[in-house]
């Protein structure tokens, strides 16, 4: 079996790249996971990991996802190392695939089942979490009130773009800390309404369709962070009004998060 060809993995291993080329995989920063379809029913279980009890993952899912430790940077060089493809089985994920010089899943992997599970319980058509050091998005955090109403109108009011592909809004959740349960079950709690998580001083997760969907969420956010973030010490005259930002979506038709625009 031909891992490396399954649908999305190609886009998956070009997103690995352009993760690091923005600048948001320093070190072994951030982690990508794909739900898989094809995989063989038969194929070959080379190990196992136990997962904890408190993470109830979805049975019978099969998902590729970056090696705990693994650099955004060189993963293209060589993902049979870098990459494992799991299958979730039994309570436990099912190495079919990769870390062929050994090592283990994402610390992160139970933020990505449980929110793999939230995502294709709201959209069947879901396939990737990324979880990424977003410069801008993450300096943000430090600067501008968590109330996610009050985050995500501060990043519509920026750009035109945030609401044709955010209209649904960013969930944010305080710092705490990163690799637990606490942090995945929270997270996995706003992807049930959210294709994005904000962590205050840390990152964010994004989710999609494809790797490519997933990322030009977080770009499309992060560029706005950025626009705030150059504006946020002058004197800002204009910005888009909720009239502008109520037609932007009549254009475009997505509909804004109930009540977050205050007209
Ligand atoms: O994978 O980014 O949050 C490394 C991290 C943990
Ligand atoms: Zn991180």
């Amino acid at each position: 079996m031909d891992f490396l060809s399954l649908p999305g993995m190609s886009e998956y291993i070009e997103t690995t790249r352009l993760l690091y080329r923005h600048g948001w995989a320093e070190g072994s920063g951030g982690n990508i996971s794909m739900v898989l379809d094809g995989v063989p029913e038969d194929a070959p279980v080379k190990a196992v990991f136990p997962l904890s009890p408190d993470t109830p993952a979805p049975e019978g899912l099969s998902l590729v996802i970056t090696r705990s430790g693994s650099y955004m940077k060189s993963i293209a060089a060589d993902p049979e190392a870098d990459l494992c493809v799991l299958r979730i089985r039994g309570g436990g994920a099912e190495l079919l695939w990769g870390l062929k010089k050994g090592g283990r899943p994402s610390s992160e992997l139970s933020s990505h089942l449980l929110g793999h599970e939230a995502r294709l319980a709201a959209d069947p058509k879901h396939r990737v979490l990324m979880h990424t050091h977003a410069t801008h998005l993450t300096a943000m955090t430090a600067v501008h009130p968590l109330d996610e109403r009050s985050f995500t109108r501060t990043l519509w009011q920026q750009c035109s773009e945030c609401m044709i592909f955010f209209p649904d809004g960013a969930g944010v959740l305080p710092w705490m800390p990163c690799g637990t349960d606490m942090i995945g079950r929270a997270t996995a709690e706003k992807l049930r309404e959210f294709r994005m998580v904000i962590w205050a001083q840390h990152g964010v997760f994004g989710a999609g369709s494809s790797p490519f969907e997933a990322l030009g969420l977080i770009e499309i956010a992060d560029k706005a962070a950025e626009l705030y973030l150059l504006t946020a010490q002058l004197c800002v005259i204009n910005s888009i009004p909720d009239e502008g930002l109520r037609r932007l979506a009549e254009v475009y038709g997505v509909t804004p998060r109930e009540g977050w625009l205050d007209i």
